[in-house]
């Protein structure tokens, strides 16, 4: 599920761990060079070339530096600083080429008795010791431009990829790195953040609203021809009954041919009641009829099916809007096929204007790569996505939450 789009934001992260790692190599060595003029204009000598400079706290020249401080070291085996927080200064020659630049466990031993920590040499280590570079948004532009083609390609909309973008930056941009931090994770939770802010728009908690709503709860389903309304309802039966709560189905299509029989079957496989009239009736009277049923027999939720309609069908549009007038339904749920990237999240605002959308189920999730419905059609509609249909089995069923969706993206969960 999701798998392309999960590659290219890792190749995001990479990017951009690769850019502030560069960012940070430099930002090191540019303090170094400084440390090295400064500690000659304040008149002290500087290590001579392969030397180590160990502004160690621990004047009696037999302290180690210890672990975890920042460490400058130019690559070329020239002179290496250690600092110290309390940054006295003590030199010596202690030649180790091979340092690792991240490595402060092999800082040698200090020998000596200087006492400079007012000098330039002894602020500027200071300030090495906080060890800080910020990063800036030139740092990102380059990963943020191929993370915006990345989502485009991915059918991302537009304008949810901007806000995804300008999240980003707004969470990365200034963000003060340590040298010894990874920024892998700086960009975990500034992707998490910025994906979480336009994935969970409107989410709400479907099933404590379906148990606080008067008996019985109808959910009226809308959406075009083929995109799983009928066996998204026969999951959704299964789903009540499994939390304890009746149901009965109202076969609202009554456009189609063989619509009836079709969701029979269902009502059968899941020992469900169905109402159902003739084809070529009228859908609310199915829907209403249904309501009644309940309402005598004590059923907890009624799931009204709708035929597969095109917005542009003014008819049936009209019916929908009829239903919605006639019968009120406590949610109306617009169900879309993932794979239809963009034209899912246009249809959506379309129906929406019909009959208005309470929330939004993207079946075929199984078959979608690229996410780009699952990211945008809640925030370009201001619809919460209730569930996925991730197979053709009833169990297929999955409750949408956001920060899973997250984690997957980010290579986290499933
Ligand atoms: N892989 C997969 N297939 C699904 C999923 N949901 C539905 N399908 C399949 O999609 C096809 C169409 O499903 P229907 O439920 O008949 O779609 P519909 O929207 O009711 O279609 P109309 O009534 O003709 O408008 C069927 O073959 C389903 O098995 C899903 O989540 N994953
Ligand atoms: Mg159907």
């Amino acid at each position: 599920m999701f798998d392309s789009l999960k590659e290219k934001i890792g190749e995001f992260r990479d990017d951009v761990e690769e850019t502030a790692e560069e960012k940070a190599a430099a930002a090191e060595a540019e303090t170094e060079a400084e440390t090295e003029v400064e500690a000659e204009t304040a008149g002290e000598t500087p290590a001579e070339a392969g030397g180590t400079v160990d502004p160690g706290s621990d004047s009696d020249g037999d302290a180690d530096a210890p672990e975890g401080e920042p460490t400058v070291d130019d690559g070329g085996g020239a002179a290496a600083v250690d600092a110290d927080a309390d940054a006295n200064a003590d030199i010596e020659g202690d030649v180790d080429a091979d340092r690792n630049t991240n490595d402060a466990s092999e800082g040698a031993a200090s020998a000596g008795d200087e006492d400079d920590a007012d000098t330039g040499l002894g602020r500027k280590v200071r300030s090495l010791a906080r060890g800080k570079f910020v990063i800036e948004a030139e740092d990102l532009e380059d990963p943020l431009w191929e993370l915006e083609m990345a989502l485009l390609e991915s059918d991302v909309e537009m304008s949810v990829a901007e806000e995804v973008l300008d999240g980003i930056r707004e969470e990365l941009v200034g963000e003060t790195r340590g040298f010894r931090e990874s920024t892998g994770a700086l960009v975990e939770a500034a992707l998490r953040e910025a994906l979480l802010d336009v994935i969970g728009v409107g989410q709400f908690d479907f099933e404590t609203r379906v148990r606080e709503t008067d008996r019985p709860v109808v959910i009226v389903f809308t959406g075009v021809n083929g995109v799983g309304k009928t066996t998204t309802i026969a999951k959704l039966a299964r789903y009540f009954e499994e939390r304890g709560l009746s149901v009965v189905l109202a076969n609202g299509d009554t456009y189609r041919a063989g619509a009836n029989e079709q969701i029979q079957e269902h009502a059968d496989r899941l020992d469900t009641r169905l109402i159902s009239h003739e084809q070529g009736g009228d859908p609310t009277a199915v829907v209403y009829d249904a309501v009644e049923y309940a309402d005598a027999n004590d059923v907890d939720v009624v799931l009204g099916d709708t035929a597969g309609r095109l917005h542009t069908d003014q008819g049936l549009m009209d019916q929908l809007a009829k239903i919605h007038r006639v019968v009120d339904p406590d949610m109306t749920v617009f169900v879309d096929e993932a794979v239809a990237g963009q034209d899912a999240v246009r249809r959506a605002r379309e129906f929406d204007d019909a009959a208005e959308t309470d929330g939004v189920v993207l079946t075929k999730a199984d078959a979608d790569s690229q996410g780009g419905a699952a990211i945008s059609i809640a925030h370009v509609t201001g619809k919460p996505i209730l569930f996925l249909g991730t197979g053709q089995e009833y169990d297929d069923l999955e409750r949408f939450d956001p920060e899973r969706m997250v984690d997957r993206l980010l290579g986290e969960a499933d």
